[in-house]
């Protein structure tokens, strides 16, 4: 290696001045000449022949030269003979002496190993012969003929590149012409079309590289670092006759255009005014799925997960996923009743799980696609984590069993950044779901935006680059070439286990939808695509004319298809309701009644025994392996905690600890997932402990709670709260048996994932009857610390909370149980520890899942008095809702003035300004710790026992934000809208708070002056 070295060291390519000199501005290059390299002499010695593209190859001859000098060309041999005798840079290539040079530098050149006769000639050919393989292996997808219409280059750039022989001066580029072309060359060992042939004609050189790279299939992938790969690669395409079907096959792919084609035909001929967005122009989708799932089912592949845009999406249902069609078509009823709660959603949005057998490779196979809204995108990092987790509760370490496909349509590829998010994920250890096949539907439109004002990459598959996914582009109107690339996309995925693009370069025939007019902003486009003969007609004549078909058996398949869809038509008119349940896309078993009810409307207590927090609380606090240096800090964390659990008590940090490592030890998984979670953003966590002497020697104490205990997985994300959050999201819907928990560095950076909250979180189980349970922890609270990291805007949260403001519901036995069954989600607001401890553990305990948001706090985490005794977490404890007072103000509630009620950790700042105004007596505060659903029964009860008091509600954020305008109609509400809800707390505003720390200690010190001035709301009137 280090001789290689060595010698690569000297083979420095030319810089980009010295080399190519004059490319024009059309594209063309000026054709330079050997000879103008040959007598180039270098300031700083460098071997001139060699620019960049030409390195590697040198690399590989000299690799090879190594192993054996007699396998390379004897010019070769005697420039590496030469380079490795230290001949300097720029002279170990012998060029022949020019006629009458003197005898002293024939003589000093014949010292060296003297070259062959036309040794120079020779080589500077084979040379410009191998630049000329790897240009088209590097650009031959320019070139190539993707766009079915004829009339757009898919990469947006007509030129052809000057280094390919058919550019118009190809071969010139590489000082060759025609005379050239018979010659014979040998194949270097980084390319395939010589099959068997080691040595070609140059004409026939560029035939084969034209005819593997320039077709209907475009390869991208020499941007992949890894050599292997990259033969991999230049193997499945160059090889001579490597794209070869049998009948047999072809057949095949002729039966899955033929459904794919009809079943838009048919729901056009019976809806002819409903939008389906259909598949039309695109119809070799359905077969490329097919090919895709059956290579896969072949390679072992038991679960394919799939996540799709509207554009045929009812066709992949019927046609891939093979859901019932009369399921389908009685979606287009709008008479048809919904038999479910919830609010249901579009056709073109529902999702799909099924079990059956792979007809191809006779193995059972599980296809769900999942749910989505319209947000384009948004539903990729989704797919992603549901694939995880199968992948996790298989133990599928590589991702042999379950693998996700992820469909796309061309604009929203190239413009949603969550696809470039979700990119990133692709390689993280506790992320990857070891290859997605990603399958790009480009009809070269979006909506009614041209590619060439829609992006500024060539491609729309650009953004695949950057985790080295090779792309292949094809030709959609080619269905053998489809069928080849989705092959050898399913055996990359299958090989090593990397990302991989399928780009179907096709077009739209009808509008945006079947409703929409395309002509008027695509006329050209529109004029072509009337004449474009169907992709399906094309492909049965191909086959007729070849024999492999007759007319006949084509039409019979065609009236066969017909006649199944019929059918389903008629029986899809019995349908009189409509289940959305029969749309889940991840059914949970056994985890409720056989009618998908909760098995019970109770929740049993989330305390613990006094054992159990010992040994949890003791291992929280030690190091449970040998010879492992932990830093100093954290031994005295450590040995605090050791102390705490000592005196019976918890912090944050170690509720948090005894709710994950209890949940462990009743085999619940737990997943906590976000930027920096495994110290924690304000270093309290540690749940990974690093060892200082050890590089990546690490100890996950909470993994040693138990032998037979649940895993505990708990990983620092990439820097992306959109794809980790959905991805997180998606890990929570594959069972109801984990607790997964994404926690925003500050609450306030959820926003970059408001799709994932606004689109999923909050309205899935009315969408789409799928409950979840995922757990987001959300630091919030104003510490001064400006207008950024202080809000984790709960007013958003909490306008999304589906409960009526002006319904106080009945307090039947199960209220509090069913009040969390009818939400759409929990949103809470901790002010102790022991109260995150048991809402965490509450959250598995339920027998039904939930969403839940918590606001958890930053200067609590070390606050002296937000600390728990055991007493609050043993068995028979549980969660409050409310914390009512109970000092003394509890004790004489009649001469209370003042109830303020409140959440979170301002009550520590208004119970230590009531003590230092000594007005305990006088106001009393209860704490709402559930925010939503609201705890009216806690409420009407605090009101009537303080029935001669004010009522106030205080919050420390300002009034346009916070809880406020959550909680006053519903306190009104509860209180018959008896006595007015007075607002203590900081004025509106636009922004979260303010960047003045001085400005902030003014506010504070304001709003507690008028929570305990007891004339503050006199006169104020109702
Ligand atoms: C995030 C988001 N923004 C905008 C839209 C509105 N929209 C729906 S389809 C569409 C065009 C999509 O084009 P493309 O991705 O190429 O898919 P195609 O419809 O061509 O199959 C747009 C802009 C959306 N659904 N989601
Ligand atoms: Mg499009």
């Amino acid at each position: 290696m280090h001789r290689l070295r060595t010698c690569a060291a000297k083979l420095r390519p030319l810089t980009a001045s010295q080399t190519v000199k004059n490319v024009s501005h059309s594209g063309a290059a000026v054709s330079r000449t050997f000879q103008q390299w040959r007598f180039y002499t270098a300031p700083v010695a460098a071997e001139p022949f060699l620019s960049g593209t030409s390195s590697n190859y040198v690399e590989e001859m000299y690799f090879a030269w190594l192993e054996n000098p007699q396998s390379v060309h004897k010019s070769w041999d005697v420039f590496f003979r030469n380079a490795n005798m230290g001949a300097a840079p720029g002279t170990a290539y012998q060029s022949p002496p020019p006629l009458g040079a003197s005898l002293a530098s024939l003589s000093q050149a014949q010292s060296m190993v003297v070259a062959q006769p036309n040794v120079d000639k020779l080589v500077e050919d084979h040379l410009a012969v191998q630049s000329l393989i790897r240009a088209y292996q590097i650009r031959g997808h320019h070139v190539a003929q993707l766009d079915p219409l004829g009339i757009l280059d898919a990469d947006l750039e007509a030129s052809v590149p000057a280094n390919l022989a058919t550019s118009s001066n190809g071969l010139a580029f590489y000082g060759l012409d025609e005379s050239d072309l018979d010659k014979v060359f040998h194949l270097p060992t980084t390319t395939f079309i010589g099959g068997n042939e080691t040595a070609l004609p140059l004409r026939e050189i560029i035939q084969r590289m034209e005819m593997s790279y320039c077709q209907h299939i475009g390869v991208e992938f020499m941007f992949i670092n890894d050599l292997e790969q990259c033969q991999w690669i230049r193997q499945k395409f160059e090889t001579p006759r490597a794209m070869q079907f049998n009948n047999e096959e072809k057949r095949t792919l002729l039966a899955r255009l033929i459904r794919s084609t009809r079943f838009e035909e048919f729901l056009q001929r019976k809806w002819s005014s409903e939008k389906r967005f259909g598949l039309e122009g695109c119809e070799v989708l359905i077969p490329a799925l097919k090919t895709i799932i059956d290579k896969s089912s072949e390679n072992g592949v038991e679960n394919v997960i799939m996540g799709m845009p509207h554009r045929g999406r009812l066709n992949v249902l019927a046609n891939v996923i093979r859901k019932e069609l009369e399921q389908i078509f009685c979606q287009f009823d709008s008479k048809l009743e919904a038999a479910d709660e919830g609010t249901g959603d579009v056709k073109y949005h529902l999702g799909m799980y099924h079990r059956r057998i792979n007809r191809v490779s006779n193995k059972n196979i599980t296809l769900s696609l999942m749910a989505n809204p319209s947000h384009l995108e948004a539903v990729d990092p989704v797919v992603q984590g549901k694939t995880k987790a199968e992948q996790f509760y298989l133990s599928d370490t590589e991702g042999k069993q379950v693998m996700s496909i992820l469909l796309h349509g061309d604009a929203a590829f190239a413009g949603q950044g969550i696809v470039y998010e979700t990119f990133h994920l692709s390689d993280l250890p506790s992320y990857t779901t070891h290859g997605t096949i990603h399958v790009v539907v480009n009809n070269q439109i979006g909506f009614t935006t041209d590619p060439r004002v829609a992006r500024s990459s060539p491609y729309p598959t650009d953004v695949a680059r950057v985790v080295n996914a090779p792309i292949f582009h094809v030709n959609g109107d080619d269905p053998e070439a489809v069928m080849y690339v989705c092959n050898v996309a399913a055996e990359w995925r299958n090989t090593f286990h990397k990302d991989v693009v399928v780009d179907l370069v096709c077009f739209r025939r009808n509008g945006h939808n079947e409703m929409d007019e395309p002509m008027f902003t695509q006329p050209l486009m529109y004029k072509q695509i009337k004449k474009q003969k169907p992709v399906l007609k094309k492909y049965a004549e191909k086959l007729t004319s070849e024999g492999v078909v007759t007319q006949q058996e084509f039409e019979e398949e065609m009236a066969k298809y017909d006649k199944i869809c019929e059918e389903a038509y008629t029986r899809s008119k019995d349908e009189k309701i409509m289940h959305i349940k029969h749309w889940l896309d991840s059914p949970w078993p056994g985890f409720f009644t056989l009618d998908g009810q909760p098995k019970s409307m109770t929740c049993p207590s989330t305390g613990l025994t006094e054992d159990m927090l010992n040994h949890i609380g003791n291992i929280a606090s030690s190091v449970p392996i040998e010879d492992f240096t932990i830093h100093g800090g954290l031994t005295r964390i450590l040995k605090s905690r050791g102390e705490m659990v000592k005196n019976r008590m918890v912090d944050w940090a170690l509720a948090e600890y005894m709710a994950f490592g209890s949940l462990l030890n009743e085999g619940i998984h737990i997943r906590l997932s976000g930027q920096d979670v495994e110290r924690g953003t304000f270093s309290h966590r540690h749940h990974v402990l690093h060892d200082q002497n050890v590089d990546k020697k690490t100890c996950i104490p909470m993994n040693h709670l138990w032998p037979n205990q649940a895993p505990y997985t708990v990983c620092n994300s990439s820097l992306s709260e959109y794809g980790v959050l959905g991805f997180e999201l998606g890990f929570a819907m594959a069972s109801p048996n984990a607790l997964v928990l994404w926690e925003a560095q500050f609450g306030d950076f959820h926003n970059t994932a408001q799709c994932i909250i606004d689109q999923f979180i909050s309205p899935g189980q009315a969408k789409w009857v799928r409950q979840n349970g995922i757990v987001l922890l959300l630091p919030h609270g104003m510490e001064g610390m400006g207008p950024e990291h202080s809000s984790a805007r709960p007013e958003r949260f909490l306008q999304m909370c589906n409960d009526d403001p002006d319904i106080v519901p009945k307090f039947t036995e199960d209220f509090v149980v069913r009040q969390l069954y009818d939400t759409n989600w929990i949103v809470v607001n901790c002010s102790t520890p022991a109260n995150y401890f048991h809402v965490l553990r509450r959250q598995i305990l339920l027998p039904f899942r939930k969403p839940l948001i918590i606001f958890t706090p930053k200067s609590l985490l070390r606050h002296p008095d937000a600390k728990s005794s055991f007493d609050t977490m043993l068995p028979g404890t549980e969660f409050l809702r409310g914390i009512v007072e109970d000092g003394v103000a509890a004790h004489k509630p009649q001469d209370v003035k003042r109830l303020l009620l409140c959440t979170g950790k301002v009550y520590y700042e208004l119970a230590k300004e009531r003590k230092t105004r000594d007005l305990q007596a006088e106001v009393a505060i209860t704490r709402v710790e559930q925010l939503s659903p609201f705890p009216f029964d806690i409420i009407e009860q605090e009101a009537k026992k303080y029935c001669n008091a004010e009522i106030a509600w205080c919050q420390e954020e300002h009034k346009n934000q916070g809880y406020y305008e959550y909680v006053k109609p519903r306190i009104r509400a509860t209180i018959h809208r008896e006595r007015p809800v007075w607002y203590v707390g900081r004025d509106p505003a636009s922004a979260p708070a303010t960047g003045n720390k001085n400005t902030h200690l003014q506010e504070l010190k304001r709003f507690l002056d008028t929570s305990f001035n007891l004339d503050a709301f006199k006169n104020l009137g109702k």
